[in-house]
């Protein structure tokens, strides 16, 4: 038995159910750093990967808070602090009805690589709630903040874990959050990143993963000499904060994003999407992508339901270049196929791990440019880690500066994993490559720290 499968076996032995999508990641990453532990023994001394896969500490609490009705309403809350080899915990807060402890432990053991490889002091985090925002009103909404956070910020700080946003964690989000903490602690501090503007955000935060991600594209193109995206046709999914910000920036560079998705539905407009009406359907309103077509009838909704069972509409639009933007395994053997039967050159992945591995396999196996979301989106964090420095300073950069030193981070990021790839003998695999360099500075740093 190779030493990658005998610590599959073993962590699987004790995962559970909950744990699968936890265990598909670490799966993934032990695969890709199987030859790095068998030829340094000091990984192996260390039992660094037994370590890494533990979180620091979980912690789980109740939050009741009172509905527009004046109902006791009980939710679920957690915050995995899973390694702090590189700096704080850091990583965002997911509210979803879909949380629970598994799907906090994947994302979070995902942050500690990703944020890794940004090369800045910062460990990995993540947090959340069953807490569906969906269909609340503001006041239900800050009600629940107050409470999530009257429990959490027993844990957080500005020196040991900094929560952010993630799926239905925005600004208005954060800023009740953040005044909640303000009102328990007395301290105004950089608690929290993704701020509104005006008391302590980061300019260029909101549009940070979206356009990381198209800068991060962009580089691994030049690299893998490939054309570039001006003029391309593109397929996007989601509809959120990561989607909007990658169709802004596809439109800046002047290619066709041609797509976007939500729960329910997925647009197809071949002119290119619309980004003032998508805006203000999902931000303004927070409405559902179907009104598109009230203003655009000649664009194409189709409904979840609609699409034959086991694919996804969106991956079955022609595109040179997709970006998954939505959520885990939404891009699947059958979606991956798709793409490449009709000819896609580049997936990058906006989204934390939205390609199941079979459709990884797939992309690596018909060379198709595949940059996963650990590279790929890490210009949110990345932005967040700004946002925390310029806190500390009690200063403001200008959005010019924050978009040069964002460029500059997912331009490093996208080099650095194609170096190593290339030094791995695994030249212009993005997986293998971003999941050796991150564990490796995770590594280095656990074993100069001592047990
Ligand atoms: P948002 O809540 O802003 O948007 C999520 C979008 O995805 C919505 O359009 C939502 O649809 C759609 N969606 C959610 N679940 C599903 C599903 N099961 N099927 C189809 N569509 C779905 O979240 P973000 O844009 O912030 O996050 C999107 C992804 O990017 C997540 O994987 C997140 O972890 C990741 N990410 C986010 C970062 C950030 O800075 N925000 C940073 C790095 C990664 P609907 O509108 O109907 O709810
Ligand atoms: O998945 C992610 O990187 C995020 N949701 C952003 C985390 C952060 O701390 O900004």
């Amino acid at each position: 038995m190779s030493l990658a499968e005998e610590k599959i076996k073993k962590f699987e032995s004790v995962s559970s159910e909950q744990d699968a999508i936890f265990f598909q990641a670490m799966e993934e990453v032990i695969y890709s750093i199987a030859p790095l532990l068998e030829s340094c023994d000091i990984y192996k001394k260390n039992s660094i990967l037994d370590r890494l896969v533990v979180p620091d500490r979980i912690f789980k609490f109740k939050v009741t808070w009172l509905n527009d009705q004046n109902e006791i309403m009980v939710n679920t809350g957690y915050r995995v602090q899973f390694n702090n080899a590189l700096g704080p915990y850091k990583g965002g807060l997911r509210f979803h009805p879909s949380v629970n402890e598994g799907i906090l432990k994947f994302l979070g053991f995902e942050q500690i690589l990703k944020n890794a490889l940004t090369g800045l002091p910062i460990g990995g985090a993540k947090g959340g709630s069953d807490f569906d925002p969906k269909g609340k009103s503001d006041f239900e909404v800050m009600k629940f903040c107050s409470s999530f956070m009257t429990e959490l910020h027993k844990y957080i700080g500005p020196r040991i874990d900094v929560p952010a946003g993630d799926i239905g964690v925005g600004a208005r989000e954060i800023g009740y959050l953040f005044g909640e903490y303000k009102k328990i602690t007395s301290s105004f501090e950089g608690v929290l990143t993704g701020k509104p503007f005006m008391f302590g955000g980061s300019l260029m935060r909101p549009e940070a993963t979206g356009y990381g991600v198209i800068y991060f594209t962009q580089t691994m193109l030049e690299m893998e000499n490939k054309e570039s995206l001006e003029g391309k046709i593109c397929t996007v999914s989601g509809a959120g904060n990561v989607a909007i910000h990658a169709i802004e920036k596809l439109l800046h560079i002047g290619a066709i994003p041609v797509s976007c998705s939500d729960s329910r539905g997925t647009i197809y407009d071949t002119r290119g999407i619309d980004l003032a009406l998508l805006k203000e359907i999902k931000l303004e309103k927070r409405g559902s992508l179907e009104e598109y077509v009230k203003t655009f009838p000649e664009a194409k909704y189709i409904p979840v339901n609609d699409y034959p069972q086991g694919a996804h509409a969106v991956w079955d639009i022609p595109c040179y270049a997709a970006f998954p933007c939505a959520t885990q395994n939404e891009l699947n053997e059958l979606d991956a196929q798709n793409l490449i039967v009709n000819g896609c050159v580049s997936v990058s992945e906006g989204a934390n791990m939205p390609s199941t591995p079979t459709a990884i396999s797939n992309f690596l196996s018909h060379k198709v440019c595949f940059a996963p979301a650990k590279a790929a989106n890490a210009g949110g964090v990345a932005v967040s880690e700004f946002e925390m420095a310029q806190n500390a300073s009690m200063s403001h950069w200008t959005f010019e500066e924050v978009d040069t030193k964002l460029k500059n981070v997912m331009q490093q990021i996208c080099k650095r994993v194609a170096l190593t790839a290339k030094d791995y003998g695994v030249e212009g695999n993005y997986v293998d490559g971003a999941n050796i360099a991150g564990f490796k500075k995770v590594a280095d740093a656990m074993i100069a720290e001592g047990i």
